[in-house]
């Protein structure tokens, strides 16, 4: 099956780089967003988020001529839908944004037209929800137009590279759905196109993030036990993970992003009876916060009164992205205790947490600090001189929450190191 147009509709971190791949393979795309800044910022020939390479291939698109931006779903032979599946406050999945994008898509469905699915959606979803919606066209899913999931699982930092190289499931809700889905994607995707049903791919998606989230669980567990029994946890997993069968993922602040953290409650709305350790490792990681500022809250002798400087917002290394970011909960409890917080985010100047105040450069948040408080591991504050932190600074205390400090150096330059992880050593018991 041939497509010469499409229509994504959601131009964010997925939709955008999607759209502007396939633009630059030839199709015609128009690109939606109902954020009309969005749409503005792209048409003047800028973005709205930063992605490495991303600005090349959306001038490249644009250059091409075989990309436009627009507010409203126009008619194509292929939809694709991109946009956000967030949770609300009480966990629960937030399928507006699924739901509106369909409701505009069906006045412009044809028969022959394909529609797929990329926001990250619980199960069936695409079954229950999206096919209803789009069938007020009058027509049926499957056999008057196809309809497939295909989950978007590119990892932000390498979004351009995964998007072409990465595995590709397809689920249709028939398998002609899913065939037309493999020729659409087909145009640029160099990974294997694997076929197989909506529901199915649904769970892939969810089962690969709640897989990564309960693994990171379990390093943050062994973490605290680090620190209980007197250990070094980053030593200790570098030993296990020499085991052929183990690979245990990094202890960290906690788990952020739109991705992880949100995931595994779509299988827990889902399947309440059935997710015990899901949600218990979704409370696990959501606990790190609370005890990186009671690692810091002990080194300071409290935090009523003390100048931190806190390095990192971002929920990961090199990135722009404050989404449930665990250091900005972390940042917003250190104020809220009466510490004076100064965070510097290299990603994005302006932004801070509730109750801290921005710098708007390393230097100026290190300036008086009595403690610096390390939350990501972003190239160049994790490769920072010391001696350029204790030029500035009042006190001599470093904390490390991500294990990227180079300790001897730290401490060669006058600083006590506190590590996520690394429990103060304990005095061998009944030796000679
Ligand atoms: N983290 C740790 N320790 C680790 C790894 C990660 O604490 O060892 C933390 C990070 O600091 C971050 C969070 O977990 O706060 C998530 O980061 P990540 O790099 O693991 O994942 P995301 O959210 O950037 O992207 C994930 C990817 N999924 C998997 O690797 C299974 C990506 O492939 C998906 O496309 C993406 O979710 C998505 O959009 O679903």
């Amino acid at each position: 099956m041939q497509f010469r147009t499409l229509c994504v509709l959601g131009m964010g971190y997925i939709g955008l780089p999607t759209a502007s791949t396939f633009a630059t393979n030839g199709l015609r795309v128009v690109g939606v967003d109902v954020n009309r800044r969005v749409v503005e910022v792209l048409r003047n020939g800028e973005i709205h988020i930063q992605e490495p390479g991303l600005r090349t291939l959306v001038q490249a698109a644009f250059g091409s001529g075989n990309l436009r931006v627009a507010e409203k779903a126009e008619p194509a032979d292929a939809f694709v839908i991109a946009v956000p599946t967030p949770i609300l406050d009480d966990k629960r999945a937030d399928l507006s944004a699924v739901r509106a994008a369909a409701e505009t898509i069906a006045p412009c469905l044809k028969p022959g037209n394909l529609v797929v699915l990329e926001s990250t959606s619980p199960p069936r979803t695409t079954v229950d929800v999206l096919a209803p919606i789009l069938e007020r066209s009058g027509l049926r899913a499957g056999s008057d137009f196809f309809l497939a999931y295909s989950p978007e699982r590119v990892l932000p930092g390498q979004i351009l590279r995964e998007l072409i190289e990465n595995a590709r499931v397809i689920g249709g809700v028939n398998r002609a759905s899913a065939e037309a889905g493999r020729d659409l994607y087909a145009t640029f995707a160099k990974g294997e196109i694997l076929l197989t049903d909506a529901t199915t791919a649904e769970m892939v998606k969810l089962m690969e993030n709640t897989y990564r989230d309960v693994n990171i669980a379990v390093a943050n567990e062994f973490a605290s036990l680090a620190e209980r029994f007197g250990v070094d946890v980053w030593e200790a997993i570098a030993l296990a993970n020499r085991h052929p069968r183990v690979e245990i993922l990094r202890p960290g602040p906690g788990v952020g992003g739109h991705c992880i953290s949100v995931d595994p409650w779509f299988l827990v709305e889902a399947a309440p009876g059935e997710t015990s350790l899901i949600r218990q490792a979704r409370r696990v990681n959501d606990e790190q916060p609370a005890k990186v500022v009671a690692r810091v809250r002990s080194a300071l002798g409290g935090l009523q009164g003390k100048n931190l400087a806190v390095l990192g917002l971002a929920y990961k290394a090199d990135v722009d992205d404050l989404r449930q970011s665990p250091a900005l909960d972390v940042a917003r409890r250190l104020a809220s205790e009466g510490a004076g917080v100064m965070t510097y985010e290299p990603n994005a100047l302006e932004m801070t947490a509730a109750g801290a105040q921005a710098a708007s450069s390393l230097n100026a948040a290190l300036e008086g600090a009595d403690a610096l408080i390390l939350l990501v591991d972003h190239r160049g504050l994790a490769e920072l001189p010391p001696i350029q932190a204790a030029a500035v600074m009042r006190g001599r205390i470093v904390f490390d929450g991500r294990g990227v400090l180079p300790r001897d150096a730290w401490e060669q330059a006058g600083f006590t190191v506190h590590v996520l992880g690394v429990g103060a050593s304990l005095p061998l018991q009944g030796g000679g």
